[in-house]
């Protein structure tokens, strides 16, 4: 069976744009993943530790024949390769993967909550989001475009085209 699921991807060390890039790939060559669809890059700024970098953020839908565990081993292990190309000892992170929705299941475990349970609150997962899923509706709360209209005032979230 197949789900459609979104990913929030966020970076702020080393060549941002290609983190986003490389996890991207690394996610759409992995059997029983295919990416189909990618919001553009936006430039966001740092929400809760404000003493670092900017952020790039995207996010992607993709469809999968993976359970929501195995998705969430596979960001992990993306986010590992990504690492090891650009370390910096207790640095921040080259990049973020974050698994917001999973069809309209709910996971409520130890190490995986679904939704994210912060992804409402924040403009740089639902404005990128919105781009590519405005009028998916989240029970109890609206659609995606509504949230994310919600937040564009408070918070720093630009598009960028080019990214250098
Ligand atoms: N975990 C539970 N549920 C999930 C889920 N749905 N997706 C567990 C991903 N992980 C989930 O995650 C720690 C553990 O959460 C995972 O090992 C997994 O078992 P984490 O990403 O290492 O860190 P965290 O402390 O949970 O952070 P959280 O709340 O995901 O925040 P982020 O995304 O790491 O926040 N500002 C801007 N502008 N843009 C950003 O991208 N990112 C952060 C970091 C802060 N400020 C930012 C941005
Ligand atoms: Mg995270």
């Amino acid at each position: 069976m197949l789900t459609t699921a979104y990913i929030g991807l966020g970076s702020n060390l080393g060549d941002k744009g290609a983190n986003i890039k490389k996890a991207l790939e690394l996610l759409g060559e992995t059997p029983g993943v295919q990416v189909k669809k990618v919001a553009s890059l936006y430039k966001t700024a740092p929400l809760y530790v404000p003493k670092q970098d900017w952020f790039i953020n995207t996010a992607a839908e993709i469809e999968t024949s993976l359970n929501p565990y195995e998705l969430l081993l596979l960001l992990k292990e993306i986010e590992k390769k990504l690492e090891r190309i650009t370390t910096v000892r207790w640095g921040p992170r080259t990049i973020d993967l974050d698994l917001l929705l999973f069809g309209s299941e709910k996971v409520c475990a130890a190490d995986l909550t679904v939704p994210h349970p912060r992804m409402f609150e924040r403009a740089f997962v639902m404005v990128p989001l919105a781009e590519i899923a405005s009028h998916l509706c989240v029970p109890g709360r609206g659609t995606i475009g509504e949230l994310a209209h919600l937040l564009t005032t408070e918070q720093s979230v630009e598009k960028i085209e080019n990214v250098t």
